[in-house]
């Protein structure tokens, strides 16, 4: 399996969030050095409708050090270790030595969330860390990047935490972080309009993130329909069908630097559970 890695880059905490006093002082000691959430993705094509991050709340991350990039990969220890064997570019590896981490922060996703980031190609200058209560720890790197435009789960746990005050205090999520954050037409699917999360959600009239057969059927359906028919509304390559779009899209964001490869061994098996 091949994901593309966004660098969604952290900025300095702007809500004097107690949780956030790790990140305050790994920022501070990384100085020039940039700290980026690195959520894994199958469709760098949607990056202009990002409207935030997810993470799971009881997630553990780390903070690795990148030797070929000098930067910093907020992502699962799991990831961490599939980085330090994967060749980057001119470099061996991502990291120095074959197999080899280095950790220099670990944190829970309770204390990423609120955190304020600049999402590569993002309409929105700024966006934030969100909970995600249905993220896998055992896919990708336990980041997760939003376009609920395009992605059913994305649209279904955004409007959640936008409809529901009790949830976002939960998570100590204020309401700057989510109401101002709508869905940004960016694709359009003949029979689907131009955001065809939001309509499949209304078509199988999902409600919750827990609607797990329904949600599946509609990611199944956006994610095919999406790829053979869809046609990009936004952006440099607007007017192009989504399938030419993607690979050229995926090899600009590597050439500045904004994504990168991550390989995965392909496996149902880790996919479908936690
Ligand atoms: C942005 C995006 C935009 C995504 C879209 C999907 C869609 P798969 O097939 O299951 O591997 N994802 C990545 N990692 C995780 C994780 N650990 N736990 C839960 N979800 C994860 O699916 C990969 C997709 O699932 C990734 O692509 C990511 O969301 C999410 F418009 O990134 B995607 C119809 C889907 N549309």
């Amino acid at each position: 399996q091949e994901y593309v890695l966004i660098k969604l880059k952290v900025l300095p905490p702007d809500h004097g969030q107690a949780r956030h006093a790790k990140m305050e002082a790994l920022l501070e000691k990384a100085g020039t050095k940039p700290v980026y959430l690195v959520p894994a993705t199958l469709r760098p094509e949607t990056m202009y409708g990002q409207t935030n991050c997810f993470v799971l709340p009881t997630g553990e991350y780390g903070a690795y050090q990148i030797d070929a990039t000098d930067e910093i990969f907020i992502m699962s220890a799991r990831a961490a270790r599939g980085l330090s064997c994967q060749a980057y570019q001119g470099n061996e590896y991502f990291t120095k030595e074959f197999g080899q981490i280095t950790c220099l922060e670990n944190f829970t996703g309770d204390e990423l969330l609120g955190l304020p980031l600049k999402a590569p190609l993002a309409t929105y200058e700024k966006v934030y860390t969100l909970p995600l209560l249905t993220i896998s720890m055992g896919k990708g790197t336990g980041i997760v990047t939003s376009v609920p435009s395009d992605a059913p789960d994305d649209y279904i746990s955004l409007k959640v935490l936008q409809d529901k005050p009790d949830f976002r205090a939960k998570f100590d999520i204020t309401d700057d972080m989510v109401m101002p954050y709508n869905v940004v037409p960016i694709i359009s699917i003949e029979g689907y309009g131009n955001t065809s999360a939001v309509y499949m959600c209304e078509k199988l009239k999902i409600v919750s993130i827990n609607d797990k057969a329904k949600l599946t059927q509609a990611k199944d359906e956006t994610y095919l329909k999406g790829f053979t028919m869809g046609v990009m509304t936004f952006g440099p390559h607007s007017g192009k069908k989504v399938s030419e779009a993607k690979p050229i899209i995926k090899e600009e964001m590597i050439k500045d630097g904004l994504a990168c490869l991550y390989f995965e061994p392909e496996s149902k098996v880790v996919s479908r559970t936690n």
